[in-house]
């Protein structure tokens, strides 16, 4: 009887190991980088802050340093092109988040395979050469004339932070003109955008800012606003749709006035971007292009913007069951959908179906030729994924940059 329970126990022990091997052994690993030995620093997450780096002297930076020391590599190196899809099952899934999550202390050396879908919001840390390797920049001059759009509601408090993040960028500030897009406010928001507009131009030396106040009547209260309650789904018709009408008054306004060859769309309350955003965005060459908006909580990085997604068949064929007058919107439940985040292992740059707002280059062209942020549905979509369904009706090219990564503030 004792021997019985002795050889079930072993039994027991024995296939826990095999277990354990074959599931959580790393046989994700699919995509080899070449390592280009260039100085990108570590990055180490920390609570406090959103997360601190050590460059190879050892030296403490905050993040944003980190983001404005980028770009400054101008070697090309080609892209790996290699999209593996495997399962999405049970296990597979716990692999893929115990991974990312080790990922904090160990920074990935190899790109994991685009999932069937996206079943894990934990994003992954990677080696300074595989992020070298995705984000090198060419070396050469810049002449797109760029504005930055930005709506803003109740902003005040996250506006000097915004404003220390154009100010890092990289791109000439002689090329690029920001306009704020005010509107339903109770606090200082547009007093406040009005003096940080001036302080672009008169210090900073950006070609042109200033900030427009719009009459837009509001049932999402202000309080609403700034709570996680404003994610609620019942309000994310009305609200979305009232974006929607920010955006188009903006950019109307913006078009009649200047003549850029693109609008950026930053949202207000985004921690930090990397100086290098606006080289990188134009690398895409594409009518529409968006990267992944992240953000850390407790050291690990998530995705923060679901908006940013693919179609998958399954997606598609559930969405196909739905009555036509239905909204479908991103992040609520199983949508089958990959979102953008989950898209590296197929390269720099690549085709999306949705995308976010956080950060959003259109071709002014692609504006002047009638592409709206839809205020009503539009295939079932509303402002960002209905502008990104238009945009592919209308036969432009929507991408995103899975490797450049930009962070949301806390909610
Ligand atoms: N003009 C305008 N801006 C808004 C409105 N609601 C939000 N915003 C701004 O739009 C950006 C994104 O809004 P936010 O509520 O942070 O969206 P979330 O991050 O997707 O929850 C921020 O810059 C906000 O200040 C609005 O009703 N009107
Ligand atoms: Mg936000």
């Amino acid at each position: 009887m004792r021997s019985k329970g002795k050889k079930l126990y072993v039994l027991l022990c024995a296939g826990f190991v095999c277990f354990y091997f074959y599931f959580f052994q790393d046989n994700l690993k699919q995509t080899e980088v070449p390592n280009t030995a260039l100085s990108r620093p570590t990055i180490i997450p920390t609570q406090d802050r959103m997360f601190k780096v050590v460059d190879k002297q050892g030296v403490r930076k905050t993040f944003k340093d980190y983001c404005t020391a980028r770009g400054k590599f101008h070697q090309q190196t080609p892209l790996i092109q290699n999209s593996v899809v495997n399962n999405t099952s049970f296990f597979s899934v716990i692999k893929r988040n115990k991974l990312a999550l080790e990922s904090r202390k160990n920074p990935l050396d190899f790109v994991p395979p685009v999932p069937e879908k996206t079943r894990t919001d934990v994003v992954p840390y990677f080696r300074p050469e595989i992020l070298d390797h995705y984000l090198l920049l060419p070396n050469k001059t810049y002449e797109d004339r760029i504005a930055i759009l930005t709506p803003i509601r109740n902003a005040d408090r996250v506006l000097r932070n915004y404003l220390d993040n154009l100010i890092n960028l990289d791109y000439p500030h002689s090329l690029i003109s920001v306009y704020f897009g005010e509107d339903g406010s109770s606090d200082n928001t547009f007093t406040t955008a009005a003096k940080l507009s001036k302080e672009l131009t008169d210090i900073y030396e950006f070609r042109a800012a200033s900030v427009f106040h719009f009459n837009i009547s509001h049932n999402v209260s202000v309080q609403e606003t700034q709570l996680l309650s404003r994610h609620v789904l019942r309000k994310q018709l009305e609200r979305r749709s009232k974006m929607a009408k920010s955006r188009n008054l903006l950019v109307n306004m913006v078009l009649n006035i200047s003549n850029p060859d693109y609008v950026i769309w930053i949202d207000a309350d985004l921690e930090c971007f990397p100086s290098d955003l606006i080289e990188q965005l134009l690398f895409a060459r594409s009518d529409v292009t968006a990267p992944p908006c992240l953000g850390v909580y407790g050291g690990v990085k998530k995705m923060y913007d679901r908006n940013c997604w693919r179609e998958t068949p399954a997606s598609v064929e559930s969405q196909s069951k739905l009555p036509e007058e239905s909204l479908v919107v991103e992040g609520y439940s199983n949508s089958d959908r990959i979102y953008l985040a989950d898209l590296k292992a197929e390269g720099r740059v690549v085709p999306l179906d949705g995308v976010g707002g956080c950060v959003l280059m259109v071709r002014a062209e692609c504006h002047r030729k009638g592409l709206v942020f839809p205020e009503e549905l539009f295939q079932r979509h509303i402002e960002t994924e209905g502008l990104a369904k238009l945009a592919k009706q209308m036969g432009y090219s929507v991408n995103g940059l899975p490797w450049l990564e930009v962070f949301h503030g806390k909610t």
